[in-house]
């Protein structure tokens, strides 16, 4: 049985995941509207892994007998200044997710919720994958530079990493 605040926290940390998902398929369309084809495949097969993370939260609250709650979801930004900077802001947000989910571990250990505890392991790891991913995109563009070229080759190599992402997420 979960307590109250538990299942608070579970359910913000499920409503981020619902606006991480709708925030990479927004940076996706920005991407698309500026001819970054790979960038744009990449970040939407990432949003579907964002519902997925999403849905796992789901599962989890409602098969411990409490009540997922879709709240009011932010709006995503929709400008970037150049595709650094939509990486830029992703890698930030991974960052912010995995404290997220570190403050959650915290709260589950603190209060003895050992099965919240055993749950959470899965976005641990997770979030430690994904902050990796980010920061090596990131790393390419400060190694490869910011010219056309340059953008050329990172977004050819997001677009064969969308396709392994795809693989991936069925
Ligand atoms: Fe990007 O890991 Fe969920 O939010």
């Amino acid at each position: 049985m979960l307590i109250k605040d538990i299942i608070h926290k579970l359910n913000e940390q499920l409503n981020l995941e619902c606006y991480s998902a709708n925030m990479y398929l927004q940076m996706s369309a920005w991407c698309s509207d500026n001819r970054f084809k790979g960038s744009a495949a990449f970040l939407k097969e990432h949003s579907k892994a964002e519902m997925q993370h999403m849905q796992r939260l789901f599962n989890y609250i409602s098969d411990s007998c409490a009540l997922p709650l879709l709240g009011h979801i932010a709006e995503p930004p929709v400008k970037f200044e150049s595709l650094t900077d939509v990486f830029q802001q992703t890698y930030a947000h991974e960052q912010l997710i995995s404290r997220n989910i570190n403050a959650l571990v915290h709260a589950a250990i603190t209060v003895h919720d050992y099965p919240t505890f055993n749950f959470l392991q899965w976005y641990v790891v997770e979030q430690q994958e994904e902050e990796k991913i980010f920061k090596s995109v990131l790393d390419n563009f400060y190694l490869i530079g910011n010219n056309e070229n340059s953008l050329f080759f990172i977004d050819n190599d997001l677009k064969k990493m969308a396709h392994a992402c795809c693989k991936e997420n069925g």
